[in-house]
């Protein structure tokens, strides 16, 4: 049996057990912050747990977040987790009214959670360990000190002065415990800001591209009638990935490896692959989570080297199947080797874009961009190793998660104008949308009233057949009510869009893109 002593002895108010257990939380997460800060972005065990979290989410749940929350998913996953270790917390604080032993077990499991999500990271080192090292230790001891206090305060004392004292002595503890968390947190976040890869952005400077693009023609766009600009800017351009802190990689620390089936390794360095002569071309990036009619699809002037060309040095051999792309943060990747290698293709190893170097969550230092192909088959970001090897040999991040292995676009087009469920007045109204057959090019977009005929519209200027188009025609609604608009493309294929409704996965969403308005 127990001491009786425990049972009858001093008991924390709820709230003071409480205030204790989040402090002791409190100075975890920010001696975590810290260490991780020195030993890389990734490490601070929040973050370890949050990325696992996310490469361990079956794809049905990520999808209905993507659905759910869209790219705002990631601030949601941390919210939660914040929610969930404050629940956590108060559970805790309430369990150790009387001993600190359940709240230091909760601390002690929740460290160990955090190590074990930190060694299991691919893009962290050994060394990672110290951050959630850190948090247990902080925890453990901030939480333990202060419940010892508070303890002493809560004993029923012989004379008021010294319970006084008590009291004095764990409101100044918890307020040190809040004040450093406060400093250590703080320090880690600037302490992450001097180790992030901005400063190393901006001294790059301009790229010098031999072979620039013009800018886009007049007739490129109908963004006055509501479809995007033909270029999308780099702050509006989509951002799909699984990182949950952006990965820092300097331009000076940053080299990319080729190897696996090649006659000669290659390292290359950023100068290496900035004085090679840049190209600049246009091309159409789209996710295949989009969905019909969905916005995950931008469009800028990439700046990079020629991907076949460097592949071609390193000498590809023969058997080789896929171009397997690892990223800083351990995202991994499977391109098929024959389309990167077609020099017709235009397949980059990119540095730039839309005249500046790549935005850090666009890729800084480098991307790949493979004109044709859904991001997630071709696009890595932060790109650090290329293996040549064959399909059998390696399985890429999406390909383990039920994805297609190819990933070819699908000729898809979108109504951006007038908007779903807008209510007009009858008469004469501009439809106006974008269509997009990456590497093949768009012939023709129709758009059908109801279920009337189809009436052709008016294509913006081409540009390349790696880029979307626009269209616009002018309808005549007159009969008051609700309408259907719906668009289809037809590509330089001869192929028109398959009205059948595909979800996204596999392989990417078909079906025609329709809209319903009102007309009064
Ligand atoms: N390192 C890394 N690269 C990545 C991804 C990722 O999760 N990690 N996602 C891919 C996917 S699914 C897409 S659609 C594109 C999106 O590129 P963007 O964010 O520049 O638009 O990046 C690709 N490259
Ligand atoms: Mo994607």
């Amino acid at each position: 049996m127990g001491d009786p002593a425990v049972r009858t002895g001093p008991r924390l108010s709820a709230s003071v057990a409480v205030l204790t257990a989040l402090l002791g939380l409190v100075a975890a997460l920010a001696a975590g912050h810290l260490v991780g800060a020195f030993v890389g972005p990734g490490s601070s065990p929040y973050v370890a747990v949050g990325n696992s979290a996310i490469d361990l989410t079956p794809t049905w749940l990520k999808d209905w977040a993507v659905s759910t929350f869209g790219t705002a998913d990631k601030q949601v996953l941390l919210g939660g987790m914040a929610v969930v270790l404050m629940l956590v917390a108060v559970g805790a604080g309430l369990l150790s009214r009387r001993s600190s032993l359940a709240g230091s077990l909760v601390i002690t499991v929740f460290g160990v959670l955090g190590g074990v999500a930190v060694l299991t990271r691919p893009d962290l080192g050994q060394l990672a360990i110290l951050a959630p090292l850190a948090s247990l230790t902080a925890g453990l001891v901030a939480f333990r000190l202060l419940h010892a206090r508070a303890l002493r305060a809560a004993e029923p004392v012989p004379t008021s002065t010294e319970g006084g004292a008590d009291r004095r002595r764990f409101l100044v503890g918890a307020g040190a415990v809040a004040v450093g968390a406060g400093v250590v947190g703080l320090g880690g976040a600037l302490l992450g800001n001097t180790r992030d890869a901005a400063g190393s952005r901006a001294a790059v400077g301009r790229l010098t591209v031999t072979r620039p693009v013009p800018p886009p023609p007049a007739g490129a766009d109908f963004a006055k009638l509501g479809t995007p600009t033909f270029l999308t800017p780099n702050a509006d351009f989509y951002r799909i990935d699984t990182a949950l802190v952006l990965p820092q990689v300097k331009a000076d620390d940053w080299s990319l490896r080729i190897h696996g089936m090649v006659d000669r390794e290659l390292t290359l360095t950023y100068d290496d692959i900035r004085n090679r002569g840049l190209v600049e071309r246009t091309i159409t990036l789209c996710c295949v989570s989009n969905e019909v009619g969905g916005p995950l699809i931008s469009n800028a002037n990439f700046i990079g080297v020629e991907l076949a060309g460097l592949l071609r040095e390193a000498g590809a051999q023969s058997g080789a199947q896929q171009l397997f792309s690892t990223s800083a943060d351990g995202w991994t990747c499977g391109t098929p080797l024959d389309v990167v290698l077609d020099p017709s293709r235009g397949a980059l190893l990119a540095i730039g874009m839309n005249g500046e170097p790549l935005p850090v969550e666009h890729g800084f230092p480098a991307r790949l961009v493979v004109p044709g192909l859904y991001g997630y088959v071709s696009a890595t970001k932060w790109v650090t190793d290329l293996e040549l090897t064959t399909w059998s040999a390696r399985q890429a991040y999406w390909l383990q998660r039920g994805w297609g292995r190819l990933g070819p676009v699908k000729t898809e087009s979108r109504i951006d104008s007038p908007t779903s469920f807008s209510t007009l007045p009858p008469g004469r109204v501009v439809v106006a949308g974008t269509a997009w057959a990456q590497h093949t090019g768009i012939k023709k977009v129709e758009v059908r009233l109801d279920r009337g005929p189809w009436r052709e519209a008016e294509l913006s200027t081409v540009v390349s057949k790696d880029a979307w188009r626009m269209w616009q025609v002018a309808l005549d609604i007159e009969q008051p009510g609700t309408h259907q608009l719906t668009c289809r493309a037809t590509d330089e294929s001869g192929y028109t869009q398959t009205e059948d409704r595909a979800p996204v996965l596999p392989d990417g969403a078909t079906g025609w893109h329709t809209i319903s308005i009102t007309t009064r």
